[in-house]
Parts: structure tokens; C-alpha cells; sequence
């Protein structure tokens, strides 16, 4: 009897630590995908892809924001991520010289920003992070790997989510 109940005991634990074993491949592919994480840069003619590690080689910066939907309540949280007019610095865009920026997503949300709120100093970021976790993809219920925020239009109706395309107009 004993002994049944010790196989059975020794069967569980394996099962377990298989699980966990499988658990942590899944874990690598996803930091593996969100360092693939890829933005499509747009500025004159020319398509540039913009990964995780030359965002995180700008500024980065963290801050509290609230997102205020038009559903369910508001929401404090805690966000990670680089400023959109340093990433157009990077890349030699003279933002004096720009009209807008039209930021795409993957489900198709567009949002426009005007020189003005690019320019302005604290607005416009691109986010990676939220409460310390990377923002996972749309596929895996996530609002990223990137999420536009514009820290100065508090309604969340403008932050779009799962971003993945800049046209520098
Ligand atoms: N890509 C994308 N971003 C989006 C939306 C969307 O449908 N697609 N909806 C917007 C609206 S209307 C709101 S209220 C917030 C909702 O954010 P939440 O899903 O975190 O509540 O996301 C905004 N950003
Ligand atoms: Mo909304």
C-alpha cells in the first residue's frame, strides 16, 4: 500500500517539474519575442525597424499614469518607456520640420499626433513596461510589447495600445 502511494507521489513530482520544465521554455520564447518586438519607422520614403534594445538605448523614463476609459474605472499604474520625440531625435527627424505623426497598431487603431504634442517636453512615450512587467502582446491579452502614451490627454481613448507603425508626415 505504501508503496503505491509513494509511486503515485514520485509520478506527481515528475509531472510537476516537467510542467515547470516546459513553463520556463514558454517564459524564454516570450522575452525572446518581445525583444523581436519590432516599430516600423515611416520618415520620408524610407522604412526603418526600430527593436527593444535601440528603444531602451534612449532615455528611459518611469512615471504614474492614470488611464481613464470610457467602460470601467480609472486606473493608476505605473509605466516604463521612452519618449517618442527622443526616438525621432535618434533617427535625425527634425521634429520642427514635421506636420504629424500617425501612430498604427496591430488591430488597425490609429491615433494622431500633432507636431505640438510630440514636441512638448513629458507628453507623448512609447511604453514597454507596466507595474514592472514587460506589456505582453494582444495575442496573449496584453496592450503590447509597445503602448503609446500621451500623458497630457488623460482619457486612455488616444494610448494606443499593441503600436507597431510610425508615419513621420
Ligand atoms: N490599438 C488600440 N488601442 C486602443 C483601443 C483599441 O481599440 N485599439 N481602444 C482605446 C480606448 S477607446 C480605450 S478606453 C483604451 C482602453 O484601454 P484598456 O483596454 O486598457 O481598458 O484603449 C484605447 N487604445
Ligand atoms: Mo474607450
Amino acid at each position: 500500500m505504501n508503496r503505491i502511494i509513494w509511486s503515485i507521489i514520485t509520478a506527481l513530482l515528475i509531472i510537476i517539474a516537467l510542467f515547470a520544465f516546459l513553463n520556463s521554455g514558454n517564459r524564454k520564447d516570450r522575452i525572446t519575442n518581445q525583444e523581436s518586438s519590432i516599430i516600423c519607422l515611416n520618415f520620408g520614403g524610407k522604412r526603418l525597424l526600430i527593436g527593444l534594445r535601440e528603444i531602451k538605448s534612449l532615455k528611459e523614463y518611469e512615471f504614474e499614469a492614470t488611464l481613464r476609459r470610457s467602460s470601467s474605472g480609472e486606473r493608476v499604474n505605473i509605466y516604463k518607456g521612452v519618449q517618442l520625440k527622443d526616438l525621432l531625435k535618434a533617427n535625425d527627424i527634425d521634429i520642427e520640420k514635421i506636420d504629424q505623426v500617425v501612430t498604427k497598431a496591430v488591430d488597425g487603431y490609429t491615433v494622431v499626433l500633432s507636431r505640438k504634442e510630440v514636441s512638448e517636453d513629458d507628453n507623448v512615450y512609447i511604453v514597454y513596461e507596466m507595474n514592472q512587467k514587460a506589456l505582453l502582446p494582444k495575442k496573449e491579452g496584453g496592450s503590447g510589447p509597445y503602448q503609446l502614451i500621451i500623458r497630457k490627454d488623460s482619457f486612455g481613448q488616444r494610448w494606443n495600445k499593441f503600436l507597431m507603425e510610425l508615419d513621420i508626415r
